[in-house]
């Protein structure tokens, strides 16, 4: 998001991990009503799954400029327009809690609880036709409780949930069905709610995550791989999870899968895992405090939503500061935590930020409790692009000490979301005198001065800092008031 020459340096250190193919400042994006929980992209689609009564435009306040989607709602991912695409998802808890598109983008398999989608009945799971956003007629399998993981491969969709019986046969929190939604005989019994599924099919693989203890009558806690044909375990991660700590995420790539977690008592582990597909030993732990939410792999780099406040024992990472950083970047090789600090607050509900994460046509969204983005009101949703729109803060500029020939400015260092480098322009009587580059970032502000040689006289010191392509504002002028060279100075200094 920077660069210019001066840069190049620090530029160069970031390449060898990656840069943010995001930058930290939020595109315009409508807003819910209420909390988003699932988020799903086909076709430069994202389609938005919560529990919400209504979207509202970008800017609008709270109960301003209404439009009503129940629990569900559809976006252009690049401009952000508001789609008609808009089928209600209502009865039971009336809430969207995952949402998945087939591999071919045509359909969008939808989970939560729920017992109609517009008029027609459902029980908890539907499709949708992303051509024409009609209900599927042949994929309404009756499931038993709550939804809240879908997997999509080319012929099977898994459901993971709460249930016990799908279409009436005994399903124990997971399901697989054929996309014309016929019940398949895999079948695995896993004793506590499934929050998070990934196949990994050309590995023989289904990645299963949850609040479990048990799988198919043995001990598996948390993270278990299952044979996705039959549902027989294939590994389980015995050491991986300390109690009471849920899976709540899993995404991979080519070579490798990632993990998210939330946990709860002590021993806690809220972070992120990183293991090899083809044999499921671990690559890297990280350890951040915070609980995961949502994961995504996206070009070399893990985008992660948490509520992380402390991070000490990560490369890159921060201290516990009692605040809390609610989206993270992170490599995908290393578990280095990248310059790229956009955030939100904790919001409604439960209080922990963002619930989920979609990428579309180069655009990072973001949905989940929240009802501001850096600073800013904004609820339920948030995106980001490329362009680096946001200006460091200006720092406050103090005179420390004025000699004869000189003044001694100092000041805080400020930070950007996204360049750690920053570049500060020191002002005299309105003349560029001096710069000066520092890193930092929010948990390090070092103090910062610069001796500006002067003519004797009263001068007006200004600062501004740049992150390389927005510049803050000038500074609110000091002065500062040059003595003149004693006469005495000016014998002893005097060569003649
Ligand atoms: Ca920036």
């Amino acid at each position: 998001m920077c660069c210019t020459t001066a840069l190049l340096d620090a530029s160069l250190a970031a390449a060898a991990d990656g840069t943010p193919a995001f930058s930290a400042d939020p595109l315009a994006t409508w807003q819910t009503d209420g909390i988003v929980w699932s988020m799903a992209a086909a076709n430069g689609v994202v389609y938005v799954g919560g529990t919400f009564d209504h979207v509202r435009p970008p800017g609008a306040a709270p109960g301003q400029r209404q439009v009503k989607r129940r629990n569900f709602a559809a976006f252009d991912a690049a401009t952000g327009k508001l789609l008609p695409c808009a089928p209600s998802f209502t009865g039971h808890h009336h809430t969207v809690r995952a949402m998945k598109a087939s591999p071919d983008g045509r359909v969008l398999y939808v989970g939560g609880s729920f017992d109609h989608v517009g008029s027609a009945r459902a029980s908890n799971a539907v499709a949708l036709h992303t051509s024409n956003c009609t209900p599927s007629k042949s994929f309404r399998p009756s499931v038993s409780a709550t939804v809240r993981a879908i997997e999509t491969t080319d012929k099977t969709i898994f459901l993971g949930g709460d249930f016990g019986r799908v279409g009436g046969q005994p399903r124990n929190r997971i399901a697989a069905l054929t996309p014309k939604g016929a019940l398949l005989p895999f079948r695995a019994d896993v004793d506590q709610p499934v929050r998070a599924l990934a196949a990994a099919a050309s590995h023989g693989r289904l990645f299963v995550g949850g609040d479990f203890e048990s799988v198919n009558g043995q001990g598996a806690r948390s993270l278990v791989t299952l044979n996705p044909t039959t549902g027989k375990t294939v590994l389980s991660y015995p050491g991986w999870f300390p109690p009471q700590s849920s899976v709540k995420a899993i995404a991979r790539d080519k070579t490798r899968f990632f993990v998210g977690a939330e946990g709860h008592g002590p021993g806690i582990f809220d972070g992120r895992i990183a293991g090899r597909l083809t044999n499921g030993t671990m690559v890297w732990k990280d350890t951040c405090r915070g609980a995961t939410q949502a994961l995504v792999p996206y070009k070399g780099l893990l985008y992660s939503a948490s509520h992380a406040h402390d991070c000490g024992e990560t490369p890159g990472g921060f201290p516990e500061r009692g605040d809390r950083q609610h989206l993270l970047v992170q490599s995908l090789d290393t578990r280095k935590i990248l310059h790229w600090f956009p955030d939100t607050n904790d919001g409604v509900g439960e209080h922990v930020g963002p619930r989920a994460l979609a990428v579309s046509r180069g655009v990072l969204w973001a949905g989940g409790e929240f009802t501001q983005v850096n600073d800013t009101p904004q609820q339920g949703i948030t995106r980001f692009g490329s362009r680096d729109t946001g200006a460091p803060k200006v720092p406050v500029l103090s005179v420390s000490d004025t000699d004869p020939g000189r003044v001694t400015l100092t000041w805080r260092a400020s930070w950007d979301r996204d360049d750690a480098s920053l570049t500060y322009r020191i002002y005299r009587d309105g003349k560029l005198v001096a710069r000066k580059t520092k890193a930092s970032t929010f948990w390090d502000l070092p103090r910062m001065s610069h001796t500006d040689s002067a003519p004797a006289g009263r001068h007006r010191y200004e600062i501004e800092v740049t992150d390389g392509t927005n510049t803050s504002r000038r500074s609110k002028a000091v002065t500062a008031t040059v003595p003149a060279k004693a006469a005495q100075d000016r014998v002893v200094g005097d060569p003649r």
